[in-house]
């Protein structure tokens, strides 16, 4: 029914007193979005921090790194292959999910493809009987872990490479890989784009393989150059930039684009699509098994640094251990993957933050709801927020006794966008503040390291694009590395 025109004047001047009678202002609504937002598969995927990346086919038997396609697929037995115990390590190891080259550059297929005869199928290994994807998949499901899969649309073995009909291979391929292995958690497709048995290139159907992943396993993150889930880091040191955007310019970035790793490094700070970076490194210096690196496996002081420059820069990190001809992991990699999981559990177990008490200068509304409060209360859905117009706030802990301290922890409430533009970080000494480091963007996670101070009290200011939104806080006393 329509309103009277001079019912329709008044109305504001009767509702707004009931308003503020009963407390509710406009600030007391959550923040708007800001900017691009994560998708739901990609909030699933960010909630991630550490998962393994396997390289494993006839390289590893032709110690090679890239195969020419042509080798005899018997080179491939690995006596001893036990998935489990690849499995069984990463869980130990504190990983979240294992991701496996099914097809690489040479084309060899490590499950029976229909699709090609350059397969396990054809290989020495358990008389062609053998299926990697299926008892590694069985494998990832027993232990817990998230099952992955690189498939390689460059192939220097397929007859059809090079020609139109190879886009149709290649997604029949990976319809197999989607269809037969049970949940899929990230599809890896490589931009490396080279030639054939036939001297020829091939112009990839991206979009059509995307197509494939979205009808097959919707909820699986699609990985490469340019997305269109998860962008590369720009580097395969396992690197984000200190400034790590996840959103970048819409069309910016696409399989296989060359001379823009720096821009894939930091994102865009402009950028109007989500897509966050995947960190990737090898464990040793080659992706595939060579017996000369045995000895030249990172030392848990450049794994954590690798750790501090990707989970701690708003990326996750893919940290690949290659599988040895016998069909395991190396007791080198093993050992160090423990030792490394060993001086993390030291130190992030014990967050400082926890039991403080938190003051904000500015609260949204005033309302509980966003309190800084629930920047320490371990619920990744609860928020600190400021009123709108108040894109700089800070907030002090004061911790229940004095506490030596290095890192800061910080996470953006990304679902609501990406907004911090810069932090400062304070702590008290002799009675007064003196700021200890400075960073900029935060988003999913950052970690901002200073040196060890003892303290009762640390002040972080924040600069920000839009009203902060932040969910967590934690503090932490790093111990050193052995070297
Ligand atoms: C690159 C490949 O060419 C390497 O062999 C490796 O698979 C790496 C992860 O990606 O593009």
């Amino acid at each position: 029914m329509p309103i009277a025109e001079p019912m329709r004047r008044y109305l504001p001047l009767l509702v707004l007193p009931l308003l503020i009678l009963s407390g509710c202002r406009p600030d007391d609504d959550p923040p708007n979005a800001f900017g691009a937002v994560p998708s739901a598969r990609q909030l699933a995927w960010h909630q991630l921090h550490y998962y393994a990346f396997i390289h494993f086919g006839p390289n590893t038997f032709t110690d090679l790194e890239w195969g020419h396609g042509d080798e005899r697929p018997e080179v491939f037995n690995p006596g001893s292959f036990d998935a489990r115990q690849w499995a069984r390590t990463f869980r130990d190891a504190g990983m979240e999910g294992i991701i496996i080259t099914a097809k690489h550059h040479d084309g060899f297929a490590l499950w029976p493809s229909e699709y090609s005869t350059h397969t396990v199928r054809e290989s020495a290994w358990r008389d062609g009987s053998g299926d990697v994807l299926r008892e590694l998949s069985d494998a990832c499901r027993e232990y817990g872990l998230k099952f992955g899969v690189y498939v390689s649309p460059w192939d220097r073995n397929h007859p059809k490479y090079g020609t139109d009909e190879y886009n149709d291979v290649f997604k029949s391929m990976l319809g197999e890989v989607l269809s037969d292995y049970g949940d899929v958690f990230e599809v890896w497709f490589d931009g490396a784009n080279g030639e054939g048995p036939n001297g020829k290139k091939q112009v990839y159907d991206f979009p059509g393989f995307a197509d494939v992943v979205r009808r097959l396993q919707p909820q699986a993150v699609i990985f490469s150059d340019g997305g269109p889930d998860i962008r590369w880091i720009g580097n395969e040191n396992g690197y984000a930039d200190t400034t790590n955007w996840s959103t970048v310019r819409a069309g910016a970035f696409y399989p296989g684009i060359p001379d823009v790793n720096d821009q894939l490094q930091h994102g865009h700070r402009d950028g109007d699509t989500w897509l966050p970076g995947e960190a990737d490194v090898s464990i040793r210096p080659g992706w595939f098994y060579h017996r000369a690196e045995d000895d030249k496996v990172k030392s848990v002081a450049a794994l954590a640094e690798i750790w501090f420059r990707s989970v701690g820069m708003n990326a996750n990190l893919l940290l690949n251990i290659p599988v040895d001809p016998r069909g395991l992991v190396h007791q080198n990699d093993s050992t160090r993957l423990m030792e490394f999981r060993e001086w993390r559990d030291n130190a992030f177990t014990e967050d400082l933050a926890r039991g403080s008490l938190v003051v904000a200068s500015n609260v949204r509304a005033g309302n509980q709801r966003f309190d800084a409060s629930n920047l320490i209360d371990d619920d990744p859905e609860s928020y600190w927020a400021t009123d709108d117009g108040v894109n700089n706030a800070s907030f002090d802990l004061t911790l229940s006794e004095p506490a030596a301290v290095n890192a800061i922890l910080l996470q953006e409430y990304i679902a609501l966008g990406q907004r911090v533009d810069s932090v400062t970080i304070s702590v008290e000494r002799m009675g007064t503040m003196t700021p200890v480091a400075f960073g900029t963007t935060i988003g999913n996670r950052r970690i901002v390291r200073f040196p060890r101070v003892e303290t009762r009290r640390v002040k972080v200011e924040l600069a920000a694009r839009a009203p902060l939104v932040l969910s967590n806080v934690s503090l932490y006393d790093i111990p050193p590395t052995d070297g």
